[in-house]
C-alpha cells in the first residue's frame, strides 16, 4: 500500500505530548512495506537509495493500532496510529476510502 498522507506527530516516544514546534502537519509519500510504514519527501523511485530523513520518518507499525480519529475535527480523512512504543501520529488521506484502506493495511499487519 502506498500514497500520499499528512502527518502530525501527537505523542513521542514516552507517551508525552510531542513538543510545540514539532506537531505542523507534513506530507509524505507514504509505503507500507511489511511491518514498516515508510515515510519518504517524494514519490518513490526504485533507483533511489532510502535518505538519511526516510530512514529517520519511517514508523514501526508492527503491534500497533490504527482507528480513524474521531476526536480530531480539523481535517477530514485522518485516522490515528498508536505504535508499540507508545507514538501516536495522525495521517490524514486523500480520501475516506483510502483513510480506511490505510487502517485495515496497518492493522493487518
Ligand atoms: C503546531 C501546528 C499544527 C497545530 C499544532 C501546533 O505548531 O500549527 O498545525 O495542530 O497545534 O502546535 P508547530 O508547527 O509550531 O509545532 P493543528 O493543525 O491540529 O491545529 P496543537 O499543539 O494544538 O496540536
Amino acid at each position: 500500500k502506498a500514497g500520499f498522507l499528512a502527518r502530525k506527530i501527537h505523542a513521542d516516544m514516552d507517551g508525552k505530548k510531542t513538543p510545540r514546534g514539532k506537531r505542523g502537519w507534513k506530507t509524505f509519500y507514504a509505503i507500507l512495506k511489511g511491518t514498516v510504514l515508510y515515510l519518504q519527501k517524494d514519490e518513490y523511485k526504485p533507483e533511489k537509495a532510502l535518505s538519511e530523513d526516510d530512514l529517520k520518518n519511517a514508523v514501526s507499525v508492527h503491534h500497533a493500532l490504527a482507528l480513524k480519529a474521531t476526536d480530531y475535527e480539523k481535517r477530514p480523512n485522518v485516522l490515528k496510529l498508536k505504535t508499540a512504543d507508545w507514538r501516536v501520529f495522525l495521517f490524514q488521506a486523500q480520501s475516506t476510502e483510502e483513510m480506511e484502506l490505510w487502517i485495515n493495511k496497518i492493522n493487518c499487519v
